[in-house]
């Protein structure tokens, strides 16, 4: 089954197998016990909650995957949630939404042994309301190419195919699109003009054939098709319950026809792919027992003071909910001493996950301490298995550091690719997608290029003995330790291993306020195929221009200056736009 849903550039949020040692029975404490610890509010101090309950909605989860984030959206809009059991359930829904998750070839394997594939034709040919989702939308085409052919169920003519990064298009396809409305959708309303967040590696193309289905496309490279309607049946290759308010708005109005669409969509004006801005929460355990959102200089997080403390710059699952309600494009956790730490011994962090989820609805990646582990009593946990809580408790990208630095070293030295790492695991069971790879590398000067073996570049600022050249050495267990491979040689190859983007760090911009690391922003983001997210230094507005001008970023990180309030996303956003670079409001 594993093996099956290898997702390898699958279309979708992480597949999570169920997995004895991770079961949620190990985590049987009440959530309440942690909200106090982790200091936390109630999701209704920062989100309004739709009007209750009045019915349910019927969720085909076929067990194949995650689909934590599409529930939490269907019950902050108001409604209860009725799984499907049996076909049957198809057959007597009032309204059906289908997540698809996970491999193309996987999830028809499911839908066919156990019935439900002819019970979901009988449904959409009855012209029952119907909401499919990423996977669900291209299950509904005739065929796959993923890890195929693979008959699908043959609703809508045409082929899923892989996109062409040959021309330059960074694949997967992942952040906030526009959408080209082509035809009265009634979900679609009013979204023409907005980004939606998609992440797949294949897409369905609009022909003859199927052009009366289609009520979206969407451009990255070709036009592809973004949502199909036929009567009552939607369905959208976009996440709506990962694109913040528009896409509740998409959904809300799925859930109740008509009447009842009490919010619209705020003004905007989309054309392509955004630039997105992503608030980082640095999270560690402070010295009193509570997890605290921390932020250092150059990788040191505690105060000068007599008392050596670490600083303390606020609550996380508050944090985050405020930078939603800011318009970040996504929040990262990085669980910072997760490489001393085993991060399933951390609960209040997974508890973190599950408290932010139910209320931010955009992309959440979680990182720190992934990695096989072996606790005091012998038992051993893979990596796997610690990517698995994590997505099953509401992360729907993982990031690896010090292990990935330690598969890229075996892997350069001798050239076999074991497999066995936690980036290929991850990446083969969850599709590489769902895996980011954080880098935190240092710079080091050079008066030659060639006084390393590693890559090396010209730098823009000569160093303090008139250096031209540096090489950027990276570092493991929260740049504690220097490795013998360069930030250059790392990202390559981790794409080769599976990462579906990469988290570019600068130990010696963290903190600083000075702005980006543009010679390794540059340098990472023309040599591989992946997204590269620009991370460290910035401190105005300006840096975030700067980055997306002079280098191939897709997005830009941040922390010090959201948590101290120096500057707001929606400034750091409005300048972006000022200065001709496309975001989404
Ligand atoms: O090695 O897999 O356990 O992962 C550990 C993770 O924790 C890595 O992603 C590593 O970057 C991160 N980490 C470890 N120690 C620290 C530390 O600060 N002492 N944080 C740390 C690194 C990186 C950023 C930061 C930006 C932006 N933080 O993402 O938030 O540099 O900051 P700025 O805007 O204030 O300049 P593993």
């Amino acid at each position: 089954m594993e093996a099956a849903a290898a997702a390898f550039g699958c279309s979708q949020f992480p597949a999570v197998r169920s997995s004895s040692a991770t079961s949620s029975s190990l985590f049987s404490l009440h959530d309440d016990t942690y909200r106090k610890n982790l200091n936390f509010k109630s999701s209704s101090s920062f989100s309004v909650r739709a009007s209750a309950a009045t019915d349910s909605v019927t969720l085909l989860d076929y067990g194949a995957g995650n689909v934590r984030s599409v529930r939490n959206a269907i019950r902050f809009l108001g409604f209860d949630i009725k799984e499907v059991q049996t076909p049957e359930d198809i057959l007597n829904a009032n309204r059906l939404i289908f997540p698809g998750v996970g491999a193309f070839a996987a999830a028809m394997d499911v839908l066919n042994k156990n019935g439900m594939a002819e019970a979901l034709c009988t449904y959409i040919e009855n012209d029952r309301p119907f909401l499919g989702i990423c996977l669900g939308l291209q299950l509904l085409f005739e065929s796959s190419e993923e890890n195929g052919p693979v008959k699908g169920l043959g609703l809508i003519p045409g082929v899923v195919g892989r996109f062409d990064s040959s021309n330059g298009f960074r694949v997967p396809h992942i952040g906030w699109n526009a959408l080209q409305i082509r035809k009265d959708s009634e979900i679609l309303d009013d979204i023409g003009n907005h980004h939606v967040y998609f992440v797949h590696s294949y897409r369905a193309m609009p022909s003859n054939d199927n052009k009366e289905w289609i009520s979206s496309t969407c451009n990255y490279g070709d036009n592809f098709i973004a949502s199909v309607r036929r009567g009552s049946v939607h369905a959208v290759q976009f996440h709506p319950e990962k694109s913040g308010d528009v896409g509740l708005s998409v959904l809300r109005r799925f859930l109740y026809p008509k009447s009842h669409v009490t919010q619209k969509p705020t003004e905007g004006k989309a054309s392509k792919l955004a630039k997105r801005v992503i608030a980082c929460l640095d999270v560690r355990t402070n010295d009193e027992g509570d997890l605290v959102v921390t932020k250092g200089d150059q990788y040191d997080v505690r105060e000068h003071t007599k008392e050596n403390e670490v600083r303390n710059l606020g609550k996380p699952v508050e944090l985050a909910g405020q930078y939603y309600k800011d318009g970040a494009d996504e929040v990262s956790f990085l669980n910072i001493t997760g490489f001393r730490d085993f991060p399933l011994g951390d609960l209040p962090m997974l508890q973190v996950l599950r408290f932010t989820s139910e209320n931010v609805f955009v992309p959440l990646t979680v990182g720190g301490g992934i990695r096989d582990f072996t606790d005091a009593n012998g038992r051993h946990y893979s990596s796997l298995e610690v990517a698995s809580e994590y997505f099953r408790s509401g992360a729907d990208k993982i990031s690896i550091g010090s292990d990935a630095v330690y598969a890229a070293e075996a892997y350069l030295k001798t050239g076999v690719k074991t497999g066995k790492s936690s980036l290929e695991q991850i990446s083969r069971v969850y599709g590489n997608q769902a895996v980011v790879v954080s880098i935190d590398p240092r710079r080091v000067y050079l008066n030659s290029p060639d006084d390393v073996e590693f890559k090396a570049v010209r730098v823009t600022n000569p160093g303090p003995n008139g250096e031209e050249f540096a090489w950027y050495q990276c570092t493991v267990n929260g740049g504690r330790e220097g490795r013998p491979i360069g930030a250059y040689e790392l990202a390559n190859a981790v794409e080769e291993l599976g990462a579906g983007e990469i988290l570019l760090n600068c130990i010696d911009c963290d903190g600083q306020g000075k702005g980006f690391d543009i010679d390794l922003i540059k340098l990472i983001s023309d040599a591989v195929s992946i997204p590269v997210i620009a991370s460290s230094g910035a401190g105005a507005v300006e840096h975030f221009t700067e980055v997306f001008r002079k280098t191939n970023a897709s997005a830009a990180l941040a922390a010090g200056i959201f948590h101290r309030k120096e500057v707001p996303i929606q400034s750091v956003k409005a300048h972006l736009l000022e200065e001709g670079i496309e975001v989404r409001l």
